[in-house]
């Protein structure tokens, strides 16, 4: 008998069918953010990062160029399993032959390329306006500036990004999520807060006034309490991002690293769930603040899963990965969070939920404590590899030699 074997037949004993978890894991979506492999900076100016999100570390090899970040993205999906999508951010547009076009200005033959690179590999791609790190960010103010030049340049980003998200959606046949953050705030104490935000209001609605294909598009809103430089008022907030979603129908997207420390996303997703049709997720790891730590299989992380798993979401929420690690080897990096979302989202899968809200609602919070803790010991890791080893992708550490590899003939020599 295998350890798989003798795995399958322990669930098995407990209602779990790992055959089933597998397959249903094999078919699940997760989008990968291409903007781990060059701290975010992309490719369409050379401001330094900007929006109250940060970077930190300076480990060697980072992508600078098209070829690069396609090459290490590559790399890094063939040691992840299960089935990746593509998250581009606008400011990775591929210029050639010295062309040129600014942010409102963007238009789809400027993502001709990645087109391509994920038609070739089966991928469907996601989309993020970028609106930070550009000379029109004007105070820390972007689509609620008060400066009408300022809020229109935005404004025509947003369109600009959201014919661009549809000719993604046509091009690879997989619908495209667009994700709309802004980073707008104040440092310090504002004398109204109430304009920015109306403002804001006004310029999401001019941008939504673009017609799109609902089937194909998704627009997603991304809220946050707050930035770096921006402590004390953020323009997205909480309150004002599910408002709008519910006013426009569009869908709620959140992000675990963007809400007081003791709060966690896990908790907020039956809720998104009982009134929405459809929900996104950036996962990360906060460390102390929205820090984008890289992903790991903690608590949190299993939580979220189960909730999408408990609830019976899975073709529901739009799960994406979203951290920027530069104090190590960034292809690693990917590597680790990717596979330690697709481990939470198995471990949820090999959880015997209904069994588990049966005794919730028997009241036997003893037992379904004890039973809890016991599927701790499970023998997860065993299915985990079986499924990794289905995927064609490396088992258990062994995967990491691969990085040592790819450092030392690719990423050293850049
Ligand atoms: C920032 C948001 C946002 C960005 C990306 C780069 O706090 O999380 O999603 O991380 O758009
Ligand atoms: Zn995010």
């Amino acid at each position: 008998m295998t350890r798989y074997e003798y795995a399958k037949d322990m669930y098995a004993k407990i209602g779990i069918d790992t055959e089933a978890a597998i397959e249903k894991l094999s078919a699940l979506p997760i989008s990968m953010h291409c903007w781990q492999g060059d701290d975010v900076v992309g490719f369409d100016s050379k401001e330094a990062l900007s929006g109250g999100i940060q970077t930190t570390g300076n480990y060697p090899g980072k992508a600078t160029t098209p070829a690069e970040l396609m090459a290490d993205i590559d790399k890094a999906c063939s040691l992840i399993p299960g089935k990746k999508k593509l998250n581009l951010h606008a400011c990775y547009a591929i210029f050639e032959n010295g062309e040129f076009a600014d942010r409102d200005a963007i238009e789809p033959k400027h993502f001709a390329k990645w087109v391509e690179y994920a038609k070739e590999r089966g991928m469907g791609i996601d989309f993020n306006p970028t609106f930070f790190s550009h000379p029109m960010v004007k105070d820390n103010l972007t689509l609620s500036s008060p400066d009408e030049e300022t809020r229109t340049f935005w404004v025509n980003h947003g369109k600009a990004c959201l014919k661009i998200a549809e000719y993604f959606a046509n091009e690879t046949g997989v619908p495209c999520v667009m994700n709309i953050w802004i980073p707008d705030g104040y440092k310090d104490i504002p004398a109204d807060r109430f304009s920015p935000r109306a403002r804001f209001k006004k310029s999401l609605d001019e941008i939504l006034e673009v017609p799109y294909d609902k089937t194909k598009v998704y627009i997603t809103l991304e809220s946050k309490v707050f930035g770096i430089g921006l402590e004390s008022y953020t323009v997205g907030s909480a309150e004002f991002s599910l408002s709008y979603v519910n006013y426009k129908g569009i869908t709620p997207l959140m992000d675990n690293g963007h809400y007081h420390p003791t709060e966690v996303v896990s908790d907020k997703i039956s809720s998104l769930l009982l009134f929405n049709k459809k929900i996104a997720l950036h996962v990360t790891r906060g460390v102390r603040w929205d820090s984008d730590h890289v992903v790991i299989f903690d608590d949190e992380t299993k939580e979220i899963a189960k909730e999408i798993v408990a609830n019976d979401a899975l073709d529901r929420v739009f799960i994406a990965t979203d951290y920027f690690d530069a104090s190590i080897n960034r292809v690693a990096a990917w590597v680790i969070g990717l596979r330690n979302v697709q481990k939470a989202m198995l471990n949820a899968l090999l959880t015997p939920h209904a069994e588990f809200t049966a005794l919730q609602d028997s009241a036997n919070t003893t037992k379904l404590l004890a039973l809890q803790e016991e599927m701790k010991t499970y023998p997860f890791a065993d299915v985990w590899n079986e499924y990794c080893e289905r995927c064609g992708v490396p088992v258990g550490e062994n995967w990491f030699e691969e990085i040592e590899k790819y450092e030392a003939e690719v990423l050293s020599k850049r």
